[in-house]
């Protein structure tokens, strides 16, 4: 890291050349927090930024991160599709001496000190909003558990959030949906089959849950009444089928904080002190107006 030095494609100027390694584009979060940070890390702003998608696969990202040492950036993000395997690439980028910032997502690493910040939502606390409303508006609900990408931060922390509210008898199923409005679909019609007492689905994220609508009303029930669905995001989609009751509760992930992340690569370059972690806030919605959701910006 040449603090100071600029990029090294003799513009002259000292822009901050980043790679940065999004994990997929499955959700309409995910396309949110694409657009946030492409928005926020612009040559204007004073960065180079690479941006490679991954397609939910990890070995593109372990290939996008070596790519990242071997055009020696200054600085790497990275949002983690999973939250294992990455101890390897983390010590080649330690190696480098190239400082990582942790996005989103979560690692379970046993490399020491293994990036400089993260900035990212609290998924357990998601899962436990999400449970507490449960336990106290449908407390004998018989209840789907539509998880996200198995082993990822946003699955294991938000089902462990949920779990350790909601009774484990209320529990009747799980299965994943990958985080997929299609994925989400295959799954719920599935389990309207394995477990027709199903009253109520808790989707890990938006886009599952509005895979599920369709499953439902598929088999000729009413989404929201006959079965009670109760996601985590707030996406534009999302919160429309709250409003059009088709959703009944909804806790915020909010994926804007691309001002962050720019914030953030700026001082870890400059090589000030941050906090391990930044936790980006979040609110829950019971109900919605067409004016709210309006004024919202993902
Ligand atoms: O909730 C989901 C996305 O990691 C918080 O990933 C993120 C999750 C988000 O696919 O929609």
């Amino acid at each position: 890291c040449s603090s100071g030095s600029g990029s090294d494609e003799g513009s002259g100027d000292e822009l901050i050349s980043v790679g940065f390694s999004q994990l997929g584009a499955e959700s309409g979060w995910r396309t949110a927090n694409t657009e946030s940070v492409q928005a926020s890390l612009t040559e204007e702003a004073g960065f180079d930024l690479t941006f490679v998608d991954a397609q939910q696969k990890q070995e593109n990202q372990i290939k996008a991160l070596r790519d990242f040492i071997a055009q020696d950036v200054d600085v790497i993000a990275f949002s983690p599709v999973i939250e294992t395997g990455w101890d390897e690439v983390i010590e080649e980028i330690k190696d480098a001496e190239i400082p990582l910032v942790l996005v989103d997502r979560t690692v379970d690493t046993t490399v020491e000190d293994p990036y400089v910040t993260w900035i990212g939502a609290d998924f357990k606390q998601e899962g436990i909003t999400a449970g507490e409303w449960v336990k106290e508006n449908a407390p004998d609900a018989k209840i789907f558990e539509l998880q996200g990408t198995m082993g990822s931060g946003a699955q294991v922390d938000r089902e462990e959030g949920f779990d350790s509210v909601v009774g484990e008898e209320n529990i009747v199923g799980k299965a994943s949906g990958n985080f997929t409005r299609a994925e989400g679909k295959a799954a719920v019609e599935a389990a309207l089959q394995a477990y027709p007492e199903t009253n109520l689905i808790f989707a890990h994220n938006d886009d599952m849950g509005l895979g599920a609508i369709e499953a439902i009303e598929a088999a000729g029930k009413v989404p929201g009444v006959d079965i009670k669905i109760v996601t985590i995001d707030g996406v534009h989609d999302g919160l429309q089928a709250l409003l059009d009751g088709k959703f009944n509760y909804v806790v915020e992930c909010n994926p804007v904080f691309g001002d962050q992340i720019a914030d953030a690569i700026k001082k870890v370059y400059a090589g000030e002190e941050l906090p391990k972690e930044t936790i980006v806030v979040d609110q829950a919605f019971e109900s919605i107006t067409q004016e709210e959701l309006d004024a919202r910006l993902y």
